[in-house]
């Protein structure tokens, strides 16, 4: 059985857990590590992720970190081609939107995060919060521009991990307090994502 080590709270863990119960993957979970729980800095774990980061996948022998890849992993060991296409230009395309979740998106959230919803006074400074707030307005833009196109998913017709991932990431932009633009068609996507019966594990009830 897949072990996954890492608090619910985090949407990495969650992007870990919901790919497996799309690929119908069962798993154990190590609650206790990450931010209130057991410190990922303990020498033990650090043996597992020398980044002291949740999520940690353990399948037998073999351990891998940073979420993202777990998730192609995940998809590539386990028969989730319907998640993760094998046609190399299908594929590059989920690959753009997962590499775009992690290296644009993602990043352009954490200020306005850790400031509005988690309340962390080391995160109160009004300049800040309002480039971290115009950051993530534009990297939605892009999402939105996308989704008009597509009308669908954010790769095309196909739910894939890359809606697994960018699921969760509009999920808190739905769950923190701000003004936020009207994005019609990420509204509409987050609609469509929350017909999957997996989409409640992972994302509650937060509607746009
Ligand atoms: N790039 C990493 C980022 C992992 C990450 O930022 N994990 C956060 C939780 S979302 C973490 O470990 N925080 C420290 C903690 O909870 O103690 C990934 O995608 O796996």
């Amino acid at each position: 059985m897949l072990k996954v080590l890492g608090r619910t709270s985090s949407i990495n863990v969650r992007k870990v857990l919901w790919a497996c119960t799309e690929l119908q993957l069962p798993t154990t979970r190590e609650e206790d590590w990450g931010a209130g729980f057991r410190s990922p800095t303990a020498p033990e774990f650090l043996a597992l992720n020398p980044n002291a980061q949740i999520p940690v996948l353990i399948d037998k022998d073999f351990v891998l970190w940073e979420s993202n890849s777990i998730v192609r992993y995940l998809a590539n060991a386990y028969g989730g081609e319907r998640l993760y296409p094998q046609a190399a230009r299908e594929r590059a395309r989920v690959d753009q939107w997962l590499d775009w979740q992690a290296s644009e998106l993602n990043p352009s959230w954490g200020y306005v995060f850790h400031s509005l919803v988690r309340k962390n006074p080391a995160y109160q400074d009004a300049t800040a919060l309002r480039e971290g707030q115009q950051r993530w307005c534009a990297a939605m833009a892009i999402l939105e521009q996308q989704l008009q196109r597509t009308g669908g998913f954010v790769s095309g017709e196909q739910f894939s991990l890359a809606d697994i991932v960018i699921g969760l990431s509009v999920n808190r932009w739905f769950g923190t307090p701000f003004e936020r633009p009207d994005l019609p068609a990420v509204n509409a996507y987050y609609a469509r994502l929350a017909e999957r019966e997996s989409f409640f594990l992972f994302c509650g009830a937060q509607q746009p």
